[in-house]
């Protein structure tokens, strides 16, 4: 019982290791140009979140020169993972130009989701898409009246205008599956308990 008892400790320690992992975290500096699926800004990491800190300005914004021209990012996902690519607002000149417009492309350049206005204020959220299909995947943040917004009659390719002058973070965070992480936490605790029953019975055959 002490062993399944301390099997049953590290169980539980192990799966508030995974739910609370507070590393694992990388942050980007957006390099133009990135103005298209073709030149998108390959965000090279495996950590469970992807920062990048970017701006769309139409005039000189704290330094940056103007750039008001739509950025694109690819990232690596596998097939089961789970994502929300979220934008929000970091600094804005004025109170009105703050509205982002995001979209997520497949590996072959298709518009898989888009959205406008489901993060914090006029900020973007795609939550929980699914990967189907191992590969390079694209996300879009632009501004709202991107001509390319799909919910004016755009084709969903961005290419810049809009809402601009405003530095923003682009997220983009594996989402930990409860139903997975449960299973293996089931599984790692059956396993401890089996190899210390095991172990309890050649003690007492010696
Ligand atoms: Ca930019
Ligand atoms: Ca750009
Ligand atoms: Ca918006």
């Amino acid at each position: 019982m002490k062993y399944l008892c301390e099997g049953l400790v590290a169980v539980v320690l192990g799966a508030s290791l995974l739910w609370g992992n507070p590393a694992g975290a990388a942050t980007f500096t957006e390099l133009e140009p990135n103005d298209s699926i073709a030149t998108a800004q390959f965000l090279n990491s495996s950590d469970s979140t992807i920062n990048v800190i970017g701006t769309k300005n139409n005039t000189t914004f704290q330094g940056t020169p103007p750039n008001d021209t739509a950025d694109y990012y690819s990232f690596f996902a596998a097939a089961g993972d789970l994502f929300d690519v979220e934008t929000s607002v970091l600094q804005a000149l004025g109170s009105s130009n703050r509205d982002t417009i995001l979209a997520l492309y497949d590996p072959q350049g298709g518009l898989v989701q888009f959205d406008d206005d489901s993060g914090v204020d006029a900020s973007s959220l795609i939550s929980a898409f699914l990967i189907q299909n191992s590969g390079t995947y694209f996300v879009a943040v632009s501004g709202f009246g991107d001509p390319g917004d799909p919910l004016n009659g755009g084709n969903g390719i961005f290419t810049g205008g809009g809402d601009s002058n405003f530095r923003y973070q682009l997220q983009i965070r594996r989402v930990p599956e409860p139903a997975t992480l449960l299973g293996l936490c089931v599984l790692g605790g059956w396993g401890t308990a089996s190899r210390f029953k095991n172990k309890q019975r050649r003690n007492l055959h010696v």
